[in-house]
């Protein structure tokens, strides 16, 4: 099988700069060299080229979501690249950008795959409708789209209500809005936060988290992974990151025993921002960003 990189320099889905620069640096660190050496082949066609829409004419929706149409058009776009490969029998492997981008891949995996599952990494549910996002970022939003949640934005139009509630699970949050918790709450959506993961350990939470998405294990799977979702201290160059987060070992843990699943059909890694801390940090945080997704296809320790 192949892997078929999606690089996605994009950052519109929040304000900080330079997370657009992750996949750049992902790649240059050698990725797809790493990919290779574990067995795969590797496609990879240049990062995707965004087509620019400018803030003037890309006002807020109800003066809050910021950059609408950017972020929309970018995913929708997105989701054509990541169904298009998946359609072909590749994996797609698409590098962030911030996470608003999922709302393009999961789409993508779903058109192909309308029965796969979601695990969803975080450190943030990334939940928030238009009525109770406090920060307008859309990168902070693209589960409630992806579910159908919320009000219908012309804007956003392309996106069909792909994903059931029962078919995503969660696991790392400690960080959610009041209204995220609402949300959470009323879809039933299960989520595993750092205080299960340290009650259970990671072992039974992913084992917990798979028996609710895919109970008979047959289900496609897509990963996608938020790095600040790790500790800081593992992951320090992320737009919003939060302490207490999952240790190195655990964040690998998930992507092996997903690996081990077979069931694996798309893979996210998001938010790596290149420009946040000092080179060392930036080092190590695109370091593990690379080794995040060598576990997931399939890198072992022995
Ligand atoms: C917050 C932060 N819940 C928001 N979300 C982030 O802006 O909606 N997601 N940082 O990654
Ligand atoms: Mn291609
Ligand atoms: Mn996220
Ligand atoms: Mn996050």
């Amino acid at each position: 099988k192949t892997i078929a990189i999606v690089g996605c320099p994009f950052s519109g889905g929040q304000p900080k700069l330079g997370v657009d620069k992750g996949p750049i640096h992902l790649v240059e660190a050698g990725l797809i060299e790493q990919l290779e050496e574990i067995g795969w082949k590797v496609h990879f066609d240049g990062h995707h080229q965004f087509e620019e829409i400018h803030a003037a004419s890309d006002p807020p929706i109800k003066t809050l979501l910021k950059n609408p149409r950017l972020v929309s058009r970018v995913c929708e776009s997105v989701a054509s690249v990541v169904g298009g490969h998946a359609k072909n029998g590749q994996l797609p492997v698409t590098l962030g950008g911030d996470h608003s981008l999922a709302m393009g891949t999961v789409s993508g995996t779903l058109a192909s795959y309308p029965d796969a599952c979601v695990i969803w990494i975080d450190a943030h549910a990334d939940i928030n409708t238009s009525k109770t996002t406090e920060s307008g970022n859309i990168h902070g939003m693209p589960v409630s789209f992806l579910l159908g949640l919320g009000e219908n934005h012309p804007e956003f139009a392309w996106i069909r209500p792909v994903l059931k509630p029962e078919r995503i699970v969660y696991i790392g949050l400690r960080d959610i809005d009041t209204g995220e918790r609402r949300i959470l709450r009323e879809n039933k959506i299960k989520a595993f936060s750092m205080h299960e993961v340290d009650k259970y350990g990671i072992g039974k939470v992913v084992e917990m988290a798979l028996d609710h998405v895919n109970p008979n294990r047959d289900l496609p799977i897509h990963l996608s992974f938020d790095v600040d979702a790790l500790d800081p201290s593992v992951a320090p160059s992320t737009g919003t990151p939060v302490r207490g987060g999952l240790t190195f070992r655990e964040g690998h843990y998930i992507c092996e025993a997903i690996h081990e699943t077979g069931l694996l059909v798309a893979l996210d890694l998001m938010e790596v921002n290149p420009s946040l801390a000092d080179p060392e940090s930036v080092r190590q945080t695109v370091a593990v960003g690379c080794s995040l997704v060598r576990s997931a296809l399939g890198e072992t320790l022995l």
